[in-house]
């Protein structure tokens, strides 16, 4: 068939007759015959001493096959729970972990014990009948008391509650800057816990094999690799000895990329047990124990001169980083890093970050990371900044844009921003939402007494993790890279085996058009796979971080190029002519000024495994290539968000949402728009529905269910319209950038904006989130001269 350039061709995923006609295949739809089934006994205390456990009756029930504690577990499970160090240098606490506490437990659904049955049922049963004795301990659940030194301890062995202290620059940075500053603006902004809410929750089946000591694992995960690692580590097995396998997930935003305990204590119940165990997530289980994301409370003073011209920032993150230090969850101090945003900052930039140990589950990277808190700050700041001086919150943004001409830049905190043109994808946003016929309708309907706002969010981000030399530190010394293994069979068929592993992402789709152009092989002979250690390449960092294009797509992109050359030899070995006279188009290799004297990939491959190659070539068509980029890549964009607040009720209303977003080149424009159009939904929940709530006396989970925890459906998110800029990364071949959390990362901030700017006639200058019709309806009320 006639091969077209797919890059950049808006086709349907191919994934998807598979997802929406239920022939996914999941974790929880695998049943290996004999498997048992695991509950978890789990502390219904946010903090407590277990005093007795008893177990008896428990082990008498029928179908019962096993009672497991800490003890059973502390002699096979031998590893620590991995933390990675992240940018965490100075004052640095990581309290130990055990799968299962055994005297102190430290957030409520901590787990104290699993029962392992016959079947689901029976181990719940189990579970309910597994007798715990607490003594209650007092809870840290406030973020600033957790700092005070008469704070009671999150954990009864600890000095004080400072998981981590770090000034990435200090206070002085800024001293001069804000000593001549016309204009301070200040703000203490909250980032509310959010629970990630993949549909899919989390779930772990294992199987242990004594005979040839392989275990394998199937999981919900976005990262076999690591997730194989941290098995082996803990089991004290090699790693060649456990295999993790992936199928389908369904979603994950983040949640499925740390490890649980649940990793461990279903492959070490198998182990232990000699037959398959399976564990799901209840949902209740996922909202109390997935770990959660945000959690913050920053801390923002902004320097600036009169004309509108910014000086510089200091920023104060406080981080609820939960019981335990999350796998990755000193990541979230990026907000720090990427706190300057799209603006040039002269007198600097002082970034400080407390890690803050509470009573409750660890916060680790839900989809931004960091990064909308970082949006969520500085966008505000400007919208206040501008409101202070009476100033277009637009023109404020034009005159401290880093400009097209200065990329690459370099910011505060040595961070290299590598192409950009935050002014054109404002132009264009203005243009689509038709900015000045709002500001006067805005002001029309102000006369009629009514609340219309305009947000803005132009946002940066850093993702496509990343160098290796530059993310060694932040895992522990593996430098995040990623890797494709191509095979094309002697049909001319081609397997491509990938170390990410999307959950939702449609890399089958768009690492498949990748490989189409460069291989010249047709799309529908190319298949990808991933999710499974025993056959992948040897090594994946797993798909997070938007960087599965940008680093993995990369890789398939070198390893199908290794092919070509492969393939060039032979068709000159099989057309007589020398390699240099000859040209590849379109699948073809065909010697210069002789189109008809030509062969085609399918006939090379044919021949890859024939008779006649070139002397000292190798039989076998196939290439392995790992990817590592000189740089991160930093998509952008500018989103406009237009509301109507109703005083009476505070019901916020999206009128209007435009997004014009700048990923760089772009493979599939169909699943960019997807990626964007679900990240913009997540912004929304954020910036008005969704939130993590605890009570503040005992740290009991108040949002258990998805009644209480309120994600927004199709009917709450407006469809955003769409459009973008093209402006290539230098950071990779195909100039690519990611997409996947840019929706998130900049909608929380044109929402509030927005609402800001609709209640301005009342005096309101900032406002929390979520922006509930409460929250809204009582600030309204107080700014009226409401009791409020
Ligand atoms: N893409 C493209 N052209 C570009 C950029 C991206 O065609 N210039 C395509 C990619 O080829 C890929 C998709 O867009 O098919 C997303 O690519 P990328 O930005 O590299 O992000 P990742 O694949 O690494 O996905 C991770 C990202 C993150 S960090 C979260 S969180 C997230 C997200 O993706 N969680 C998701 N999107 C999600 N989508 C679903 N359905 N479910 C989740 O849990």
């Amino acid at each position: 068939m006639a091969i077209t350039q797919l890059v950049g061709a808006k086709i349907h995923r191919r994934e998807d007759p598979r997802l929406i006609t239920g022939g996914g295949r999941y974790t929880e739809d695998l049943l290996r015959p004999g498997t048992l089934s695991m509950a978890v006994v789990r502390s219904p205390h946010a903090h407590a001493r277990i005093t007795r456990l008893n177990a008896t009756q428990a082990q008498a029930l029928p179908g019962v096959v096993a009672v497991l504690t800490a003890a059973d577990f502390k002699p096979i499970l031998t590893g620590t729970h991995p933390v990675a160090p992240a940018f965490v240098a100075q004052k640095h606490t990581v309290p130990e972990r055990f799968p299962v506490a055994d005297s102190e437990v430290v957030f409520q659904g901590e787990p104290v014990a699993v029962v392992v049955a016959e079947n689901r049922k029976l181990a719940v049963d189990g579970a309910a009948a597994v007798e715990v004795d607490y003594e209650p301990l007092p809870a840290v659940t406030d973020l600033l008391k957790a700092l005070e030194p008469d704070s009671p301890k999150a954990h009864t062995n600890l000095l004080d509650n400072i998981g981590w202290d770090l000034a990435f620059t200090p206070e002085d940075t800024v001293k001069d800057a804000f000593a001549q500053a016309e204009i301070v603006v200040k703000e203490r902004i909250l980032q509310q816990r959010l629970a990630p809410t993949p549909i899919e929750t989390r779930n772990v089946q294992a199987d242990y094999n004594p005979f040839d000591e392989q275990l394998t694992v199937w999981m919900a995960t976005q990262n076999p690799h690591f997730a194989r690692i941290w098995i082996a580590g803990a089991l004290g097995m090699p790693e060649t000895r456990v295999r993790v396998i992936s199928h389908d997930v369904g979603g994950g935003f983040g949640s499925k990329v740390c490890a649980y305990p649940e990793d461990y204590l279903v492959p070490a119940a198998a182990k232990l047990l000699r037959r398959p165990v399976r564990w799901t997530e209840t949902r209740t289980e996922s909202l109390q124990t997935t770990t959660h994301g945000r959690g913050q409370i920053l801390d923002v003073e902004l320097a600036a001169k009169r004309d509108g011209s910014f000086l510089a920032l200091k920023v104060l993150q406080y981080l609820d980083v939960g019981a335990y230090i999350g796998t990755f969850g000193a990541f979230q101090t990026c907000a720090c890093l990427l706190a300057g945003g799209a603006y040039k900052w002269p007198g600097g930039i002082a970034a400080r970050t407390i890690g803050i140990l509470t009573n409750r589950v660890p916060t680790d990277p839900y989809r931004g990371a960091g990064r909308p808190e970082a949006t969520h700050l500085i966008e505000r700041m400007v919208d206040k900044l501008a409101v202070e001086l009476n100033m277009d919150p637009v023109e404020v943004r034009r005159k401290n844009f880093v400009q097209a001409s200065e990329f690459p830049f370099t910011n505060t905190f040595g961070l290299t921003y590598d192409s950009g043109n935050y002014e054109g994808t404002l132009n264009k946003a203005l243009q689509l939402v038709g900015y000045s016929e709002l500001r006067q309708r805005q002001q029309q309907l102000r006369q009629q007494g009514r609340y219309l706002g305009i947000g803005f969010s132009t946002w940066i981000e850093i993702c496509g993790f990343g160098p290796s030399g530059a993310t060694a530190g932040a895992t522990g010394g593996l430098g995040l890279t990623e890797s494709a293994m191509v095979r094309v069979h002697p049909t001319g068929t081609v397997q491509i085996y990938v170390g990410s592993h999307a959950h939702g992402q449609g890399h089958e789709t768009t690492f498949a058009q990748i490989a189409s152009d460069t291989l010249g092989i047709p799309y529908e002979s190319i298949e990808i796979r991933h999710g499974d250690t025993a056959e992948g390449p040897a090594f994946g960092f797993g798909t997070y971080g938007s960087r599965s294009l940008a680093v993995g797509g990369m890789a398939v992109h070198k390893a199908s190029n290794r092919i070509v050359s492969k393939a060039l030899k032979i068709a000159a070995h099989l057309l007589e002519a020398s390699p240099d006279d000859l040209v590849f188009d379109q699948g073809r290799f065909h010697v210069k000024g002789n189109p008809g004297s030509a062969k085609t990939m399918g006939e090379i491959a044919f021949a890859a495994y024939g008779a006649s190659l070139p002397e000292g070539e190798d039989h076998g068509l196939e290439a392995i290539a790992y990817f590592d980029p000189p740089n991160f890549v930093w998509p952008f964009g500018a989103h406009v968000c237009v509301v109507e607040v109703d005083p009476a009720t505070g019901d916020a209303q999206i009128e209007q949402y435009v997004a014009v977003d700048d990923c760089g080149n772009v493979i599939n424009p169909l699943i960019v728009e997807g990626q964007v159009q679900g990240g913009i939904a997540q912004g929304i929940a954020q910036a008005l529905y969704e939130e993590v709530a605890y009570d503040d006396e005992n740290g009991q989970l108040m949002t258990g269910s998805l009644v209480d925890y309120l994600v927004p459906t199709a009917a709450e998110i407006p469809t955003a319209v769409l459009d973008r800029t093209v402006t290539p990364s230098p950071s990779n071949p195909l100039g690519v950038k990611g997409i996947g959390e840019a929706g998130t990362i900049a909608a929380s901030a044109a929402v509030i904006n927005a609402i800001v700017d609709a209640l301005q006639p009342l005096g309101i200058t900032h406002i929390d989130m979520p922006a509930t019709p409460d929250r809204l309806w009582k600030q309204i009320q107080q700014a009226q001269g409401g009791a409020r």
